[in-house]
């Protein structure tokens, strides 16, 4: 008997501290935003809802669709737009913090599989006061840039994204067309290890520049449809051109690097190779 209600207020005692956890803190929408294949980074979103009656903030976040998982922030720096990561987000008592695309987000860094249109993410948050939620946000298609909003401009479907991608950045691919060529490049261990380890290090920046641009140009979009300032919008139109320069400098890099790391006939070949029209 004495066991029989021993369990029973365990039990009491488990639904309750389930319902006021649930009930202080809410996640609203969360999402994921879809990226073409072969995209290592992305963005995770959601808004967080605080109905207890003290101050809380987000430490952390973890997936295992990811192998770091970071929280970020959007700063605006001598008129520059940039991301940097952040200790922890701050979620004050009976106040609502959003998470979204040109602000506060949380970054997937080193996806760990592909993530399709309606997969739904599982990501852990956790809170400073120890609790921890789970947030099952659903991979999402997220329409940027200027005239997507608009119907008929834009395709839907993998290629509105590449096309973003192409318009971020003028340059040319060659790391991709390398990867894809290994075996008739002939590429040795060594030459493999470096590429790679200059992919691991660059291609996150990269993703993070082109998902600043793209998400600028958003924000210019609108402003000038509400009548920002001159020096407003030229602030955006930096941030935009600086983040273009940071990619078109890390492709030239690339290049460099390419061009150090493969021998005279392994470039050649590549250069072959690239010149060839698709298929
Ligand atoms: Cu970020």
């Amino acid at each position: 008997m004495k066991t029989v209600l021993n369990t029973l207020v365990m039990t009491v005692a488990l639904t309750l501290s389930g319902i006021v956890a649930a009930d202080t803190m809410s996640i609203i929408d969360p999402y994921v935003r879809a990226m073409p294949p072969g995209q290592k980074v992305t963005g995770a979103f959601l808004s967080i809802k605080n109905d207890s009656d003290s101050d809380r903030s987000l430490l952390r976040a973890e997936s295992d669709v990811a192998k770091n998982v970071e929280l970020h922030e959007h700063v605006h720096k001598d008129g520059m737009m940039q991301m940097r990561e952040v200790e922890k987000i701050n979620i004050a008592k009976g106040s609502t913090t959003a998470l979204k695309p040109g602000g506060l987000h949380i970054m997937l860094i080193g996806l760990t599989r592909e993530l399709k249109l309606g997969d739904i993410v599982d990501i852990k948050l956790i809170f400073d006061d120890g609790s921890e939620q789970i947030a099952k946000a659903p991979v999402k298609k997220i329409l940027a840039g200027m005239g997507m909003m608009k119907k008929g401009m834009g395709k839907k479907g993998p290629m509105g994204d590449m096309k973003q991608m192409k318009h971020a950045s003028p340059m040319p691919n060659l790391m991709g067309v390398v990867k894809k060529n290994a075996k008739q490049l002939a590429l040795n261990g060594d030459q493999m290890k470096a590429l790679k380890q200059w992919s691991d290090v660059n291609q996150p920046r990269v993703w993070e520049w082109v998902g600043v641009i793209i998400s600028t140009e958003k924000q210019l979009h609108d402003a000038v449809l509400k009548g920002a300032s001159r020096d407003e919008l030229d602030k955006m139109t930096l941030t935009i051109l600086d983040n273009r320069q940071k990619i078109i400098r890390t492709k030239i890099l690339c290049v460099e690097n390419l061009r150090a790391i493969l021998n005279d006939d392994q470039w050649n070949k590549l250069m072959e190779i690239y010149a060839a029209p698709a298929k």
